[in-house]
């Protein structure tokens, strides 16, 4: 059995692979925040703008998942010491270990300013909607340097929206459900003879703004569609909205500075306050 290191493991991604991948690989799952190791994990609390842990929890992996990073639009500073310093320190600390494989969740925010009228590859030239898609398409070139420059593996997934169910109409053409998004992820760990591969972390879904047939030809076979749920979504829609957001792929990310992070600690009730 690999052993599989997942950082950014506490995430909303990090939580759905956790609970898919269990019993398929021995676990290592790390964070900045604290968390309980489920049944067959293995904990390390570890802040990856450190270099001294990226190397401690690299050590000793067959493959990583790097989910690891500010995962929203936001200002500069997070975005940097996360996933500018932070991938960097990743993939060298695997280089250094000797760890070969990295599957890297990039995002559909690396190509967010394309127009919902498009279809795109995964040979698109980059077209981020922010900084936080930049940092994405630093995470890219970093891969194809590490392939090229010290024959590493990278596995680079171009992820959607994770969710049980999608959630707005966006979101129909990019979601990706956990159970797909698991498989494609075992993909990236498993698959033999992998150099360097770009492929769209998105479910089989008819509306979809990529052609994903790169990952068909590595040999994903998504298991969901999210037409399932569309006359539903498409009915809690409200009409208008910013007309940048609803002409490109990355949607608000394309028009805002900050979009709500998912990972923030939660603000403290001020003094005297009721909640
Ligand atoms: C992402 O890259 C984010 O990590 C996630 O939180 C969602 O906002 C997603 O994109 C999206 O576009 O829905």
């Amino acid at each position: 059995m690999k052993t599989v290191l997942i950082t950014g493991a506490t995430g909303d991604v990090g939580t759905h692979l956790r609970r898919e991948l269990a019993g398929k690989y021995r676990l290592v799952v790390s964070d900045k925040r604290n968390s309980k190791a489920q049944k067959g994990e293995k904990f390390i609390r570890a802040d990856i703008s450190k270099m001294s842990d990226a190397l401690k929890i690299t050590k000793g992996v067959d493959a990583i998942v790097h989910l690891g990073g500010y995962s929203v639009e936001g200002p500069w500073e997070g975005i940097l010491q996360a996933n500018i310093i932070g991938c960097y320190n990743v993939f060298e600390a695997a280089r250094k270990n000797g760890v070969k494989r990295i599957v890297f969740p990039t995002s559909n925010h690396a190509v967010g300013f394309y127009r919902r009228d498009e279809t795109i590859d995964h040979k698109v030239y980059p077209r981020p909607d922010g900084r936080y898609g930049v940092s994405k398409v630093f995470g890219e070139a970093l891969g194809r340097l590490y392939t090229d420059k010290y024959g590493m593996e990278m596995f680079m997934i171009r992820i959607g929206n994770v969710n049980p169910v999608p959630i707005d109409k966006r979101r129909l053409s990019i979601w990706i459900s956990p159970r797909d998004i698991a498989q494609l992820v075992s993909l990236g760990i498993d698959k033999p003879g992998i150099r360097f591969e770009i492929v769209y972390g998105i479910s089989r879904n008819k509306r979809a703004w990529y052609d994903n047939s790169n990952a068909y030809r590595l040999g994903y076979q998504p298991q969901d569609d999210s037409e399932a749920w569309a006359e539903e979504v498409l009915k809690n829609e409200k009409p208008g909205g910013n007309p940048i957001a609803e002409m490109h792929q990355g949607g608000v990310f394309c028009a805002v500075e900050e979009v709500p992070n998912p990972a923030a600690p939660a603000k403290k009730a001020k003094k005297g306050k009721k909640k």
